[in-house]
């Protein structure tokens, strides 16, 4: 195995939350992450480098080891399923809720409901868990659009604010989880590396603590 730790960000939002976190626990990147089509890079800690890749790929790279820890939404991790991961540290940012939502004022269907989600497994595991019949129906973005092209009769989607809902002429609806970023570890690397994470999972978890 290799000496180096290999830390897998997720890009987009949580990136922006997690790069000044990561400055915290005294962790910063050799070069400037936002301004070269660069990948992977080198950190001021000779063996930590870290991998910016897509947010729903990252519990794909920690679990088969290419990445040895990751930082993900809680949202993706329970998409994902999330085996073979260890879950040690609430980073508590990028903040949000899972919720379910559905055009303002308008009765959720009765019979069998329509479910326009990229959260596929999420949506079915909750409306058999609340005994709901639903049909759930996969999309890649703008969930808010569903309901109002007939295409669903509800969305499972995140809600911070509510305004791009409210915006959409939409209203949460039930609550499904609350959502922050999370470091996951590879369960081999856990121990195989134990001597280097532990460190890592330190600075980390102090540079948390700091900010409550
Ligand atoms: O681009 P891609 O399809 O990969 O996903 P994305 O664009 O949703 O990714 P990105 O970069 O936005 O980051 C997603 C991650 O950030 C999620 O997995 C969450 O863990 C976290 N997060 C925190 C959020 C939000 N807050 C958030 N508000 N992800 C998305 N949103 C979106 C939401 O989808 C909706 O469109 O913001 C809108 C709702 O915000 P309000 O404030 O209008 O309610
Ligand atoms: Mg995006």
């Amino acid at each position: 195995m290799s000496k180096q730790l290999i830390l897998a960000l997720s890009k987009g939002r949580i990136l922006d939350e997690t790069l000044p976190l990561l400055a915290d626990a005294g962790i910063t990147p050799a070069e400037d992450l936002g301004k070269c089509r660069k990948l992977l890079f080198d950190t001021n800690l000779p063996d930590v480098k870290l991998v910016v890749i897509r947010a729903t790929d990252v519990p794909t790279y920690v679990q088969l080891g290419a990445a040895d820890l990751g930082i993900a939404g809680k949202d993706v991790l329970l998409e994902h399923g999330a085996e073979g991961l260890y879950e040690p540290l609430d980073l508590e940012i990028a903040r949000c809720k899972l919720m379910t939502a559905g055009v303002t004022g308008q009765q959720p269907a009765l019979a069998r409901r329509r479910v326009a989600t990229k959260f596929v497994d999420i949506a079915r595991r909750y409306y058999a868990e609340q005994g709901i019949q639903a049909e759930v129906i996969k999309l890649y973005g703008a969930m808010e659009l569903a309901p109002l092209m007939n295409l669903a009769d509800e969305i499972v989607d995140i809600v911070d604010t509510g305004n791009t809902l409210r915006a959409n002429g939409m209203e949460p609806r039930e609550l499904i989880a609350h959502i922050s970023t999370r470091l996951v570890v590879n369960k081999a690397a856990m121990t195989m590396k134990h001597e280097r994470i532990k460190p890592l999972l330190a600075r980390l978890d102090s540079a948390v603590k700091k900010r409550q």
